[in-house]
């Protein structure tokens, strides 16, 4: 476990840890969510390692706020998506409309399966104002969320823009993901581009997070903060996530 990881449990334990098997109250899941928010708020992700069920986990994510998509990640060599093959899957953000990822771990990788982390919440101290103006004009890529017209398993593929840094009263969030830059940017565009890309680099050498899910534990992520991945893990890997797309 990493120093991070360790300070960040350290600091949630009465809430996320403990070894109790499950809870069935609304008042729990609660209670709980109430951990999760100010793990979210302070780390950028909150792992409940307390065991739980995955109605449990269904029941502490919808207090976060509304449910817009249940996924059940396994290797499926039939779908297209990079989520159900076993290579590497590189840090990157999920749709920026969603606020919240949730996972919960039912079987992990017998070798791995870790989930890396990389927090990208200090990005205003690393940037001129120059430099955060300039991304909020770059535009990544992010599939559209309507079925209808991205559905890569049958063939079809639409996507929408995103600026890689959204300015908000209380925060400034980023949105990247290596695989869906645009097709072409100005000059200045590239040179910022370039240095947040090596921002990442440098973050992901000392401060990469690492956290490998047991089988009735979760994780959450702030989405619009953190970035996520995991390494490659077997083509015959059993691992299986539940995972779920919340926006508050
Ligand atoms: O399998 C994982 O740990 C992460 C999958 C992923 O990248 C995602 O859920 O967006």
């Amino acid at each position: 476990m990493s120093e991070r990881e360790r300070e960040g449990r350290n600091s949630e334990r009465s809430d996320l840890d403990g070894a109790r098997n499950s809870w069935s109250r609304d008042t729990e899941a609660a209670d709980l969510s109430t951990g999760i928010l100010a793990s979210l708020r302070t780390l950028g992700y909150a792992h409940v390692a307390r065991p739980h069920t995955a109605g449990d986990f269904e029941m502490t994510a919808c207090q976060l706020g509304s449910i817009v998509l249940r996924t059940d990640l396994a290797i499926t060599p039939e779908r297209s998506s990079i989520v159900y093959k076993s290579d590497e899957i590189r840090l990157h953000q999920d749709n920026p409309e969603v606020n919240t990822l949730g996972w919960y771990c039912v079987q992990q990788d017998e070798i791995d399966g870790s989930a890396l982390l990389l927090d990208t919440g200090d990005i205003v101290a690393h940037f001129s104002r120059g430099e955060i103006v300039t991304m909020t004009t770059i535009n990544v890529r992010y599939p559209d969320p309507d079925q209808a017209r991205h559905n890569p398993d049958r063939g079809l593929t639409a996507y929408l823009l995103w600026p890689l840094v959204n300015e908000k009263s209380t925060r400034t969030e980023v949105y990247y993901v290596p695989w869906l830059l645009a097709d072409s940017y100005d000059e200045n565009q590239r040179r910022v581009l370039a240095k947040f890309t090596e921002y990442l680099r440098a973050k992901e050498e000392t401060q990469l997070v690492r956290i490998r899910l047991k089988a009735g534990e979760s994780l959450f992520i702030d989405n619009n903060r953190m970035l996520h991945g995991r390494g490659s893990i077997s083509q015959n890997s059993k691992r299986f996530l539940k995972r779920v797309w919340i926006k508050r």
